[in-house]
């Protein structure tokens, strides 16, 4: 899977993706992440990617023309399976449209800034919408870090078994069980016994009970 961000702060997404699963993920040629900067497909001066609002109101608009010519310069190149912008009133990102994501070909992500893109590249081009919570960020800049990692790691291959998604919290609409590791005993605070048991089988049940537990405590509304 090719990934390919559009961001005028790419400063900011220098370094998540050079780490740990999503660098193993590159690594081993399953997934490539560009960023581009907005700046380098202005046509204007100084590289302006921003303009006042019509209407009036504070704040800057991103223009659409550096969009369109990112976009389409890019579109020359890759065939996307879907260009989404992330943006605070998109559709809230789900551990499903995670593994969906997950199975496409080629994304194209756009971030958006200020008080976000002219609405003409989202009525042409985008194809989807996707926030990351209900709270506001300063850019859509880490929200697309979030999404690229969430994608990234479900990308078939990319984990092994030891860190399969099978397990993770919201694959099956369960939270993970609690988990320990050496020693067995701390200052006398006790690993649960059936953990040390070695019976697979009573193991497997109380990781399911303790998901379970945890999930009609913590989030009842994904049961
Ligand atoms: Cl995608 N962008 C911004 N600016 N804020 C957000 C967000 C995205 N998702 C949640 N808050």
């Amino acid at each position: 899977m090719r990934i390919d961000i559009i961001s005028v702060m790419p400063g900011l997404l220098e370094s998540p993706f050079s780490h740990s699963i999503l660098k193993r993920a590159q690594d081993k040629g399953l997934l490539e992440v560009k960023v581009h900067h907005l700046r380098d497909y202005s046509t204007y001066k100084h590289g302006q990617v921003d303009d006042y609002q019509f209407g009036g109101g504070a704040g800057m608009v991103m223009m659409v023309e550096p969009l369109v010519n990112a976009i389409e310069s890019l579109q020359k190149e890759v065939t996307y399976d879907e260009i989404i912008y992330l943006t605070p009133d998109g559709h809230t990102l789900d551990q499903k449209i995670a593994n969906n994501l997950s199975l496409k070909g080629n994304l194209l992500m756009i971030c958006g800034h200020y008080k976000g893109i002219d609405e003409r590249i989202r009525e042409q081009f985008v194809t989807m919408e996707i926030s990351i919570g209900d709270y506001v960020l300063s850019g859509g800049e880490l929200a697309a870090a979030v999404l690229v990692d969430a994608i990234g790691r479900l990308i078939p291959g990319v984990l092994n078994d030891e860190t399969s998604a099978l397990f993770d919290s919201f694959q099956d609409n369960l939270l993970a069980p609690p988990v320990y590791t050496r020693p067995e005993e701390f200052r006398g605070w006790k690993v649960p016994g059936v953990l040390l048991s070695g019976d697979h089988r009573k193991i497997e049940e109380w990781r399911y009970e303790q998901a379970l537990k945890r999930t009609k405590e913590r989030r009842p509304d994904i049961l």
